[in-house]
């Protein structure tokens, strides 16, 4: 099996199959090339060696930022006993690391809390850092620009343009904001020293590492988010590793460029459950202060017009749905909240980040005509 290797600083893109251009293989493809670690034949023996050329001496402690962390010598020991990796190898590139303490900050700002009691106009705030005229007229651009291949992502994954669109939208403004920070630091700093979370980012660094070795490409070269969430569609190691897709045929994936990362966001989306046609959430008139509120909350819709919630558009078939309340300043917004909504906030679990993403798709849809 023979792979292309293409190594851009800054860039990365997924090794793929050449010989499989399929989408669906290449996500197979991707998937083997992380797990199966152990070398198979004398064209992957070769390959192996030359992840990590730079980093040759041996014997090399762990010294730097997190030199004597327990957790990274513990990940070092598994990255050695499982994946046969290089002691010293991940001696040196760990000591290369950085600890960045405002990820931390950042992260613990993220973290679920007591919120401010409401209402105080949360979801105003929330929506129009994304809902402006030159936003929406950006957006309106990256449509133009890309119309063909957002037409073929609807096509073969049946996510319709505008969601696809809005989710590019609120990541990374269409590609602006894709992030300078140094996935190797992001990473390593919050499966080190963020114990709240070590056990996901240390699950994300070995995939991060596992892919990185596979393709050749030098894990400090990967520029991302403070998580550590790359290209147009912000991306963690594992979604790349599982839902990226090779969209434009080239034999590699590179979230990096707009083809493949609106195909990899509509499947990304295609495998947790969107359904082609059907309602993300439809408006409710009344008011229904008791009910607990959230897009994992399941209501019969009986129930809801019990307390006094009536759908103000068609509910198709639907019979079950979550109440999601919106915080409007003066008061609350009601919608019912359907399975497609619920599909967004796969992407990223926030009522106000599926209700963005669904309002500034169809803004940009409505501004394009
Ligand atoms: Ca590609």
């Amino acid at each position: 099996m023979r792979y292309l290797v293409t190594l851009f600083p800054m860039f990365f893109s997924l090794v793929a199959c050449a010989a499989e251009p399929d989408a669906h293989n290449q996500m197979v493809v991707a998937e083997q090339s992380v797990v199966n670690v152990q070398p198979s034949s004398a064209d992957e023996l070769e390959q192996v060696p030359q992840i990590l050329t730079h980093w040759q001496q041996d014997n090399a402690r762990l010294t730097g930022d997190f030199a004597d962390n327990p957790r990274a010598l513990a990940f070092i020991d598994q990255m050695v006993a499982k994946h046969s990796f290089e002691r010293s190898q991940l001696n040196q590139l760990l000591t290369e690391a950085k600890h960045l303490e405002r990820l931390i900050q950042l992260m613990d700002k993220q973290a679920p809390g007591a919120d401010t009691p409401g209402p105080n106009g949360a979801w105003v705030r929330y929506r129009n850092n994304f809902l402006t005229p030159d936003n929406i007229n950006n957006g309106v651009q990256f449509w133009k620009q890309h119309q063909a291949v957002l037409a073929r992502a609807e096509k073969v994954y049946g996510v319709p343009a505008e969601i696809i669109v809005g989710i590019i939208g609120v990541e990374t403004r269409w590609g602006k904001r894709v992030g300078n920070v140094r996935v190797i630091d992001a990473l390593s700093t919050l499966s080190f020293n963020y114990p709240r979370r070590a056990e996901f980012f240390s699950g994300e660094l070995e995939t991060f590492l596992l892919m990185a070795r596979k393709q050749g490409d030098d894990p400090l070269s990967w520029q991302g988010s403070f998580a550590g969430a790359v290209g147009y569609p912000q991306f963690m190691p594992s979604s790349i590793k599982r839902y990226a897709v090779d969209f434009d045929g080239d034999g590699q994936i590179n979230l990096w460029q707009p083809v493949d990362a609106i195909g990899s966001v509509a499947n990304y989306l295609r495998e947790h459950g969107w359904k082609p046609g059907a309602l993300v959430a439809v408006p409710a008139r009344g008011k229904a202060p008791k009910l607990e509120s959230g897009y994992q909350t399941k209501y019969s819709v009986a129930k809801l017009k019990a307390a006094g919630l009536e759908p103000k558009q068609p509910l198709k078939n639907s019979q079950q749905v979550s109440l999601l309340r919106l915080d409007m300043g003066k008061d609350y917004q009601y919608w019912f909240g359907l399975p497609n909504f619920y599909t967004l906030t796969r992407y990223n679990r926030s009522v106000h980040y599926a209700m963005a993403v669904w309002q500034l798709g169809e803004a940009v849809n409505k501004a394009r005509h």
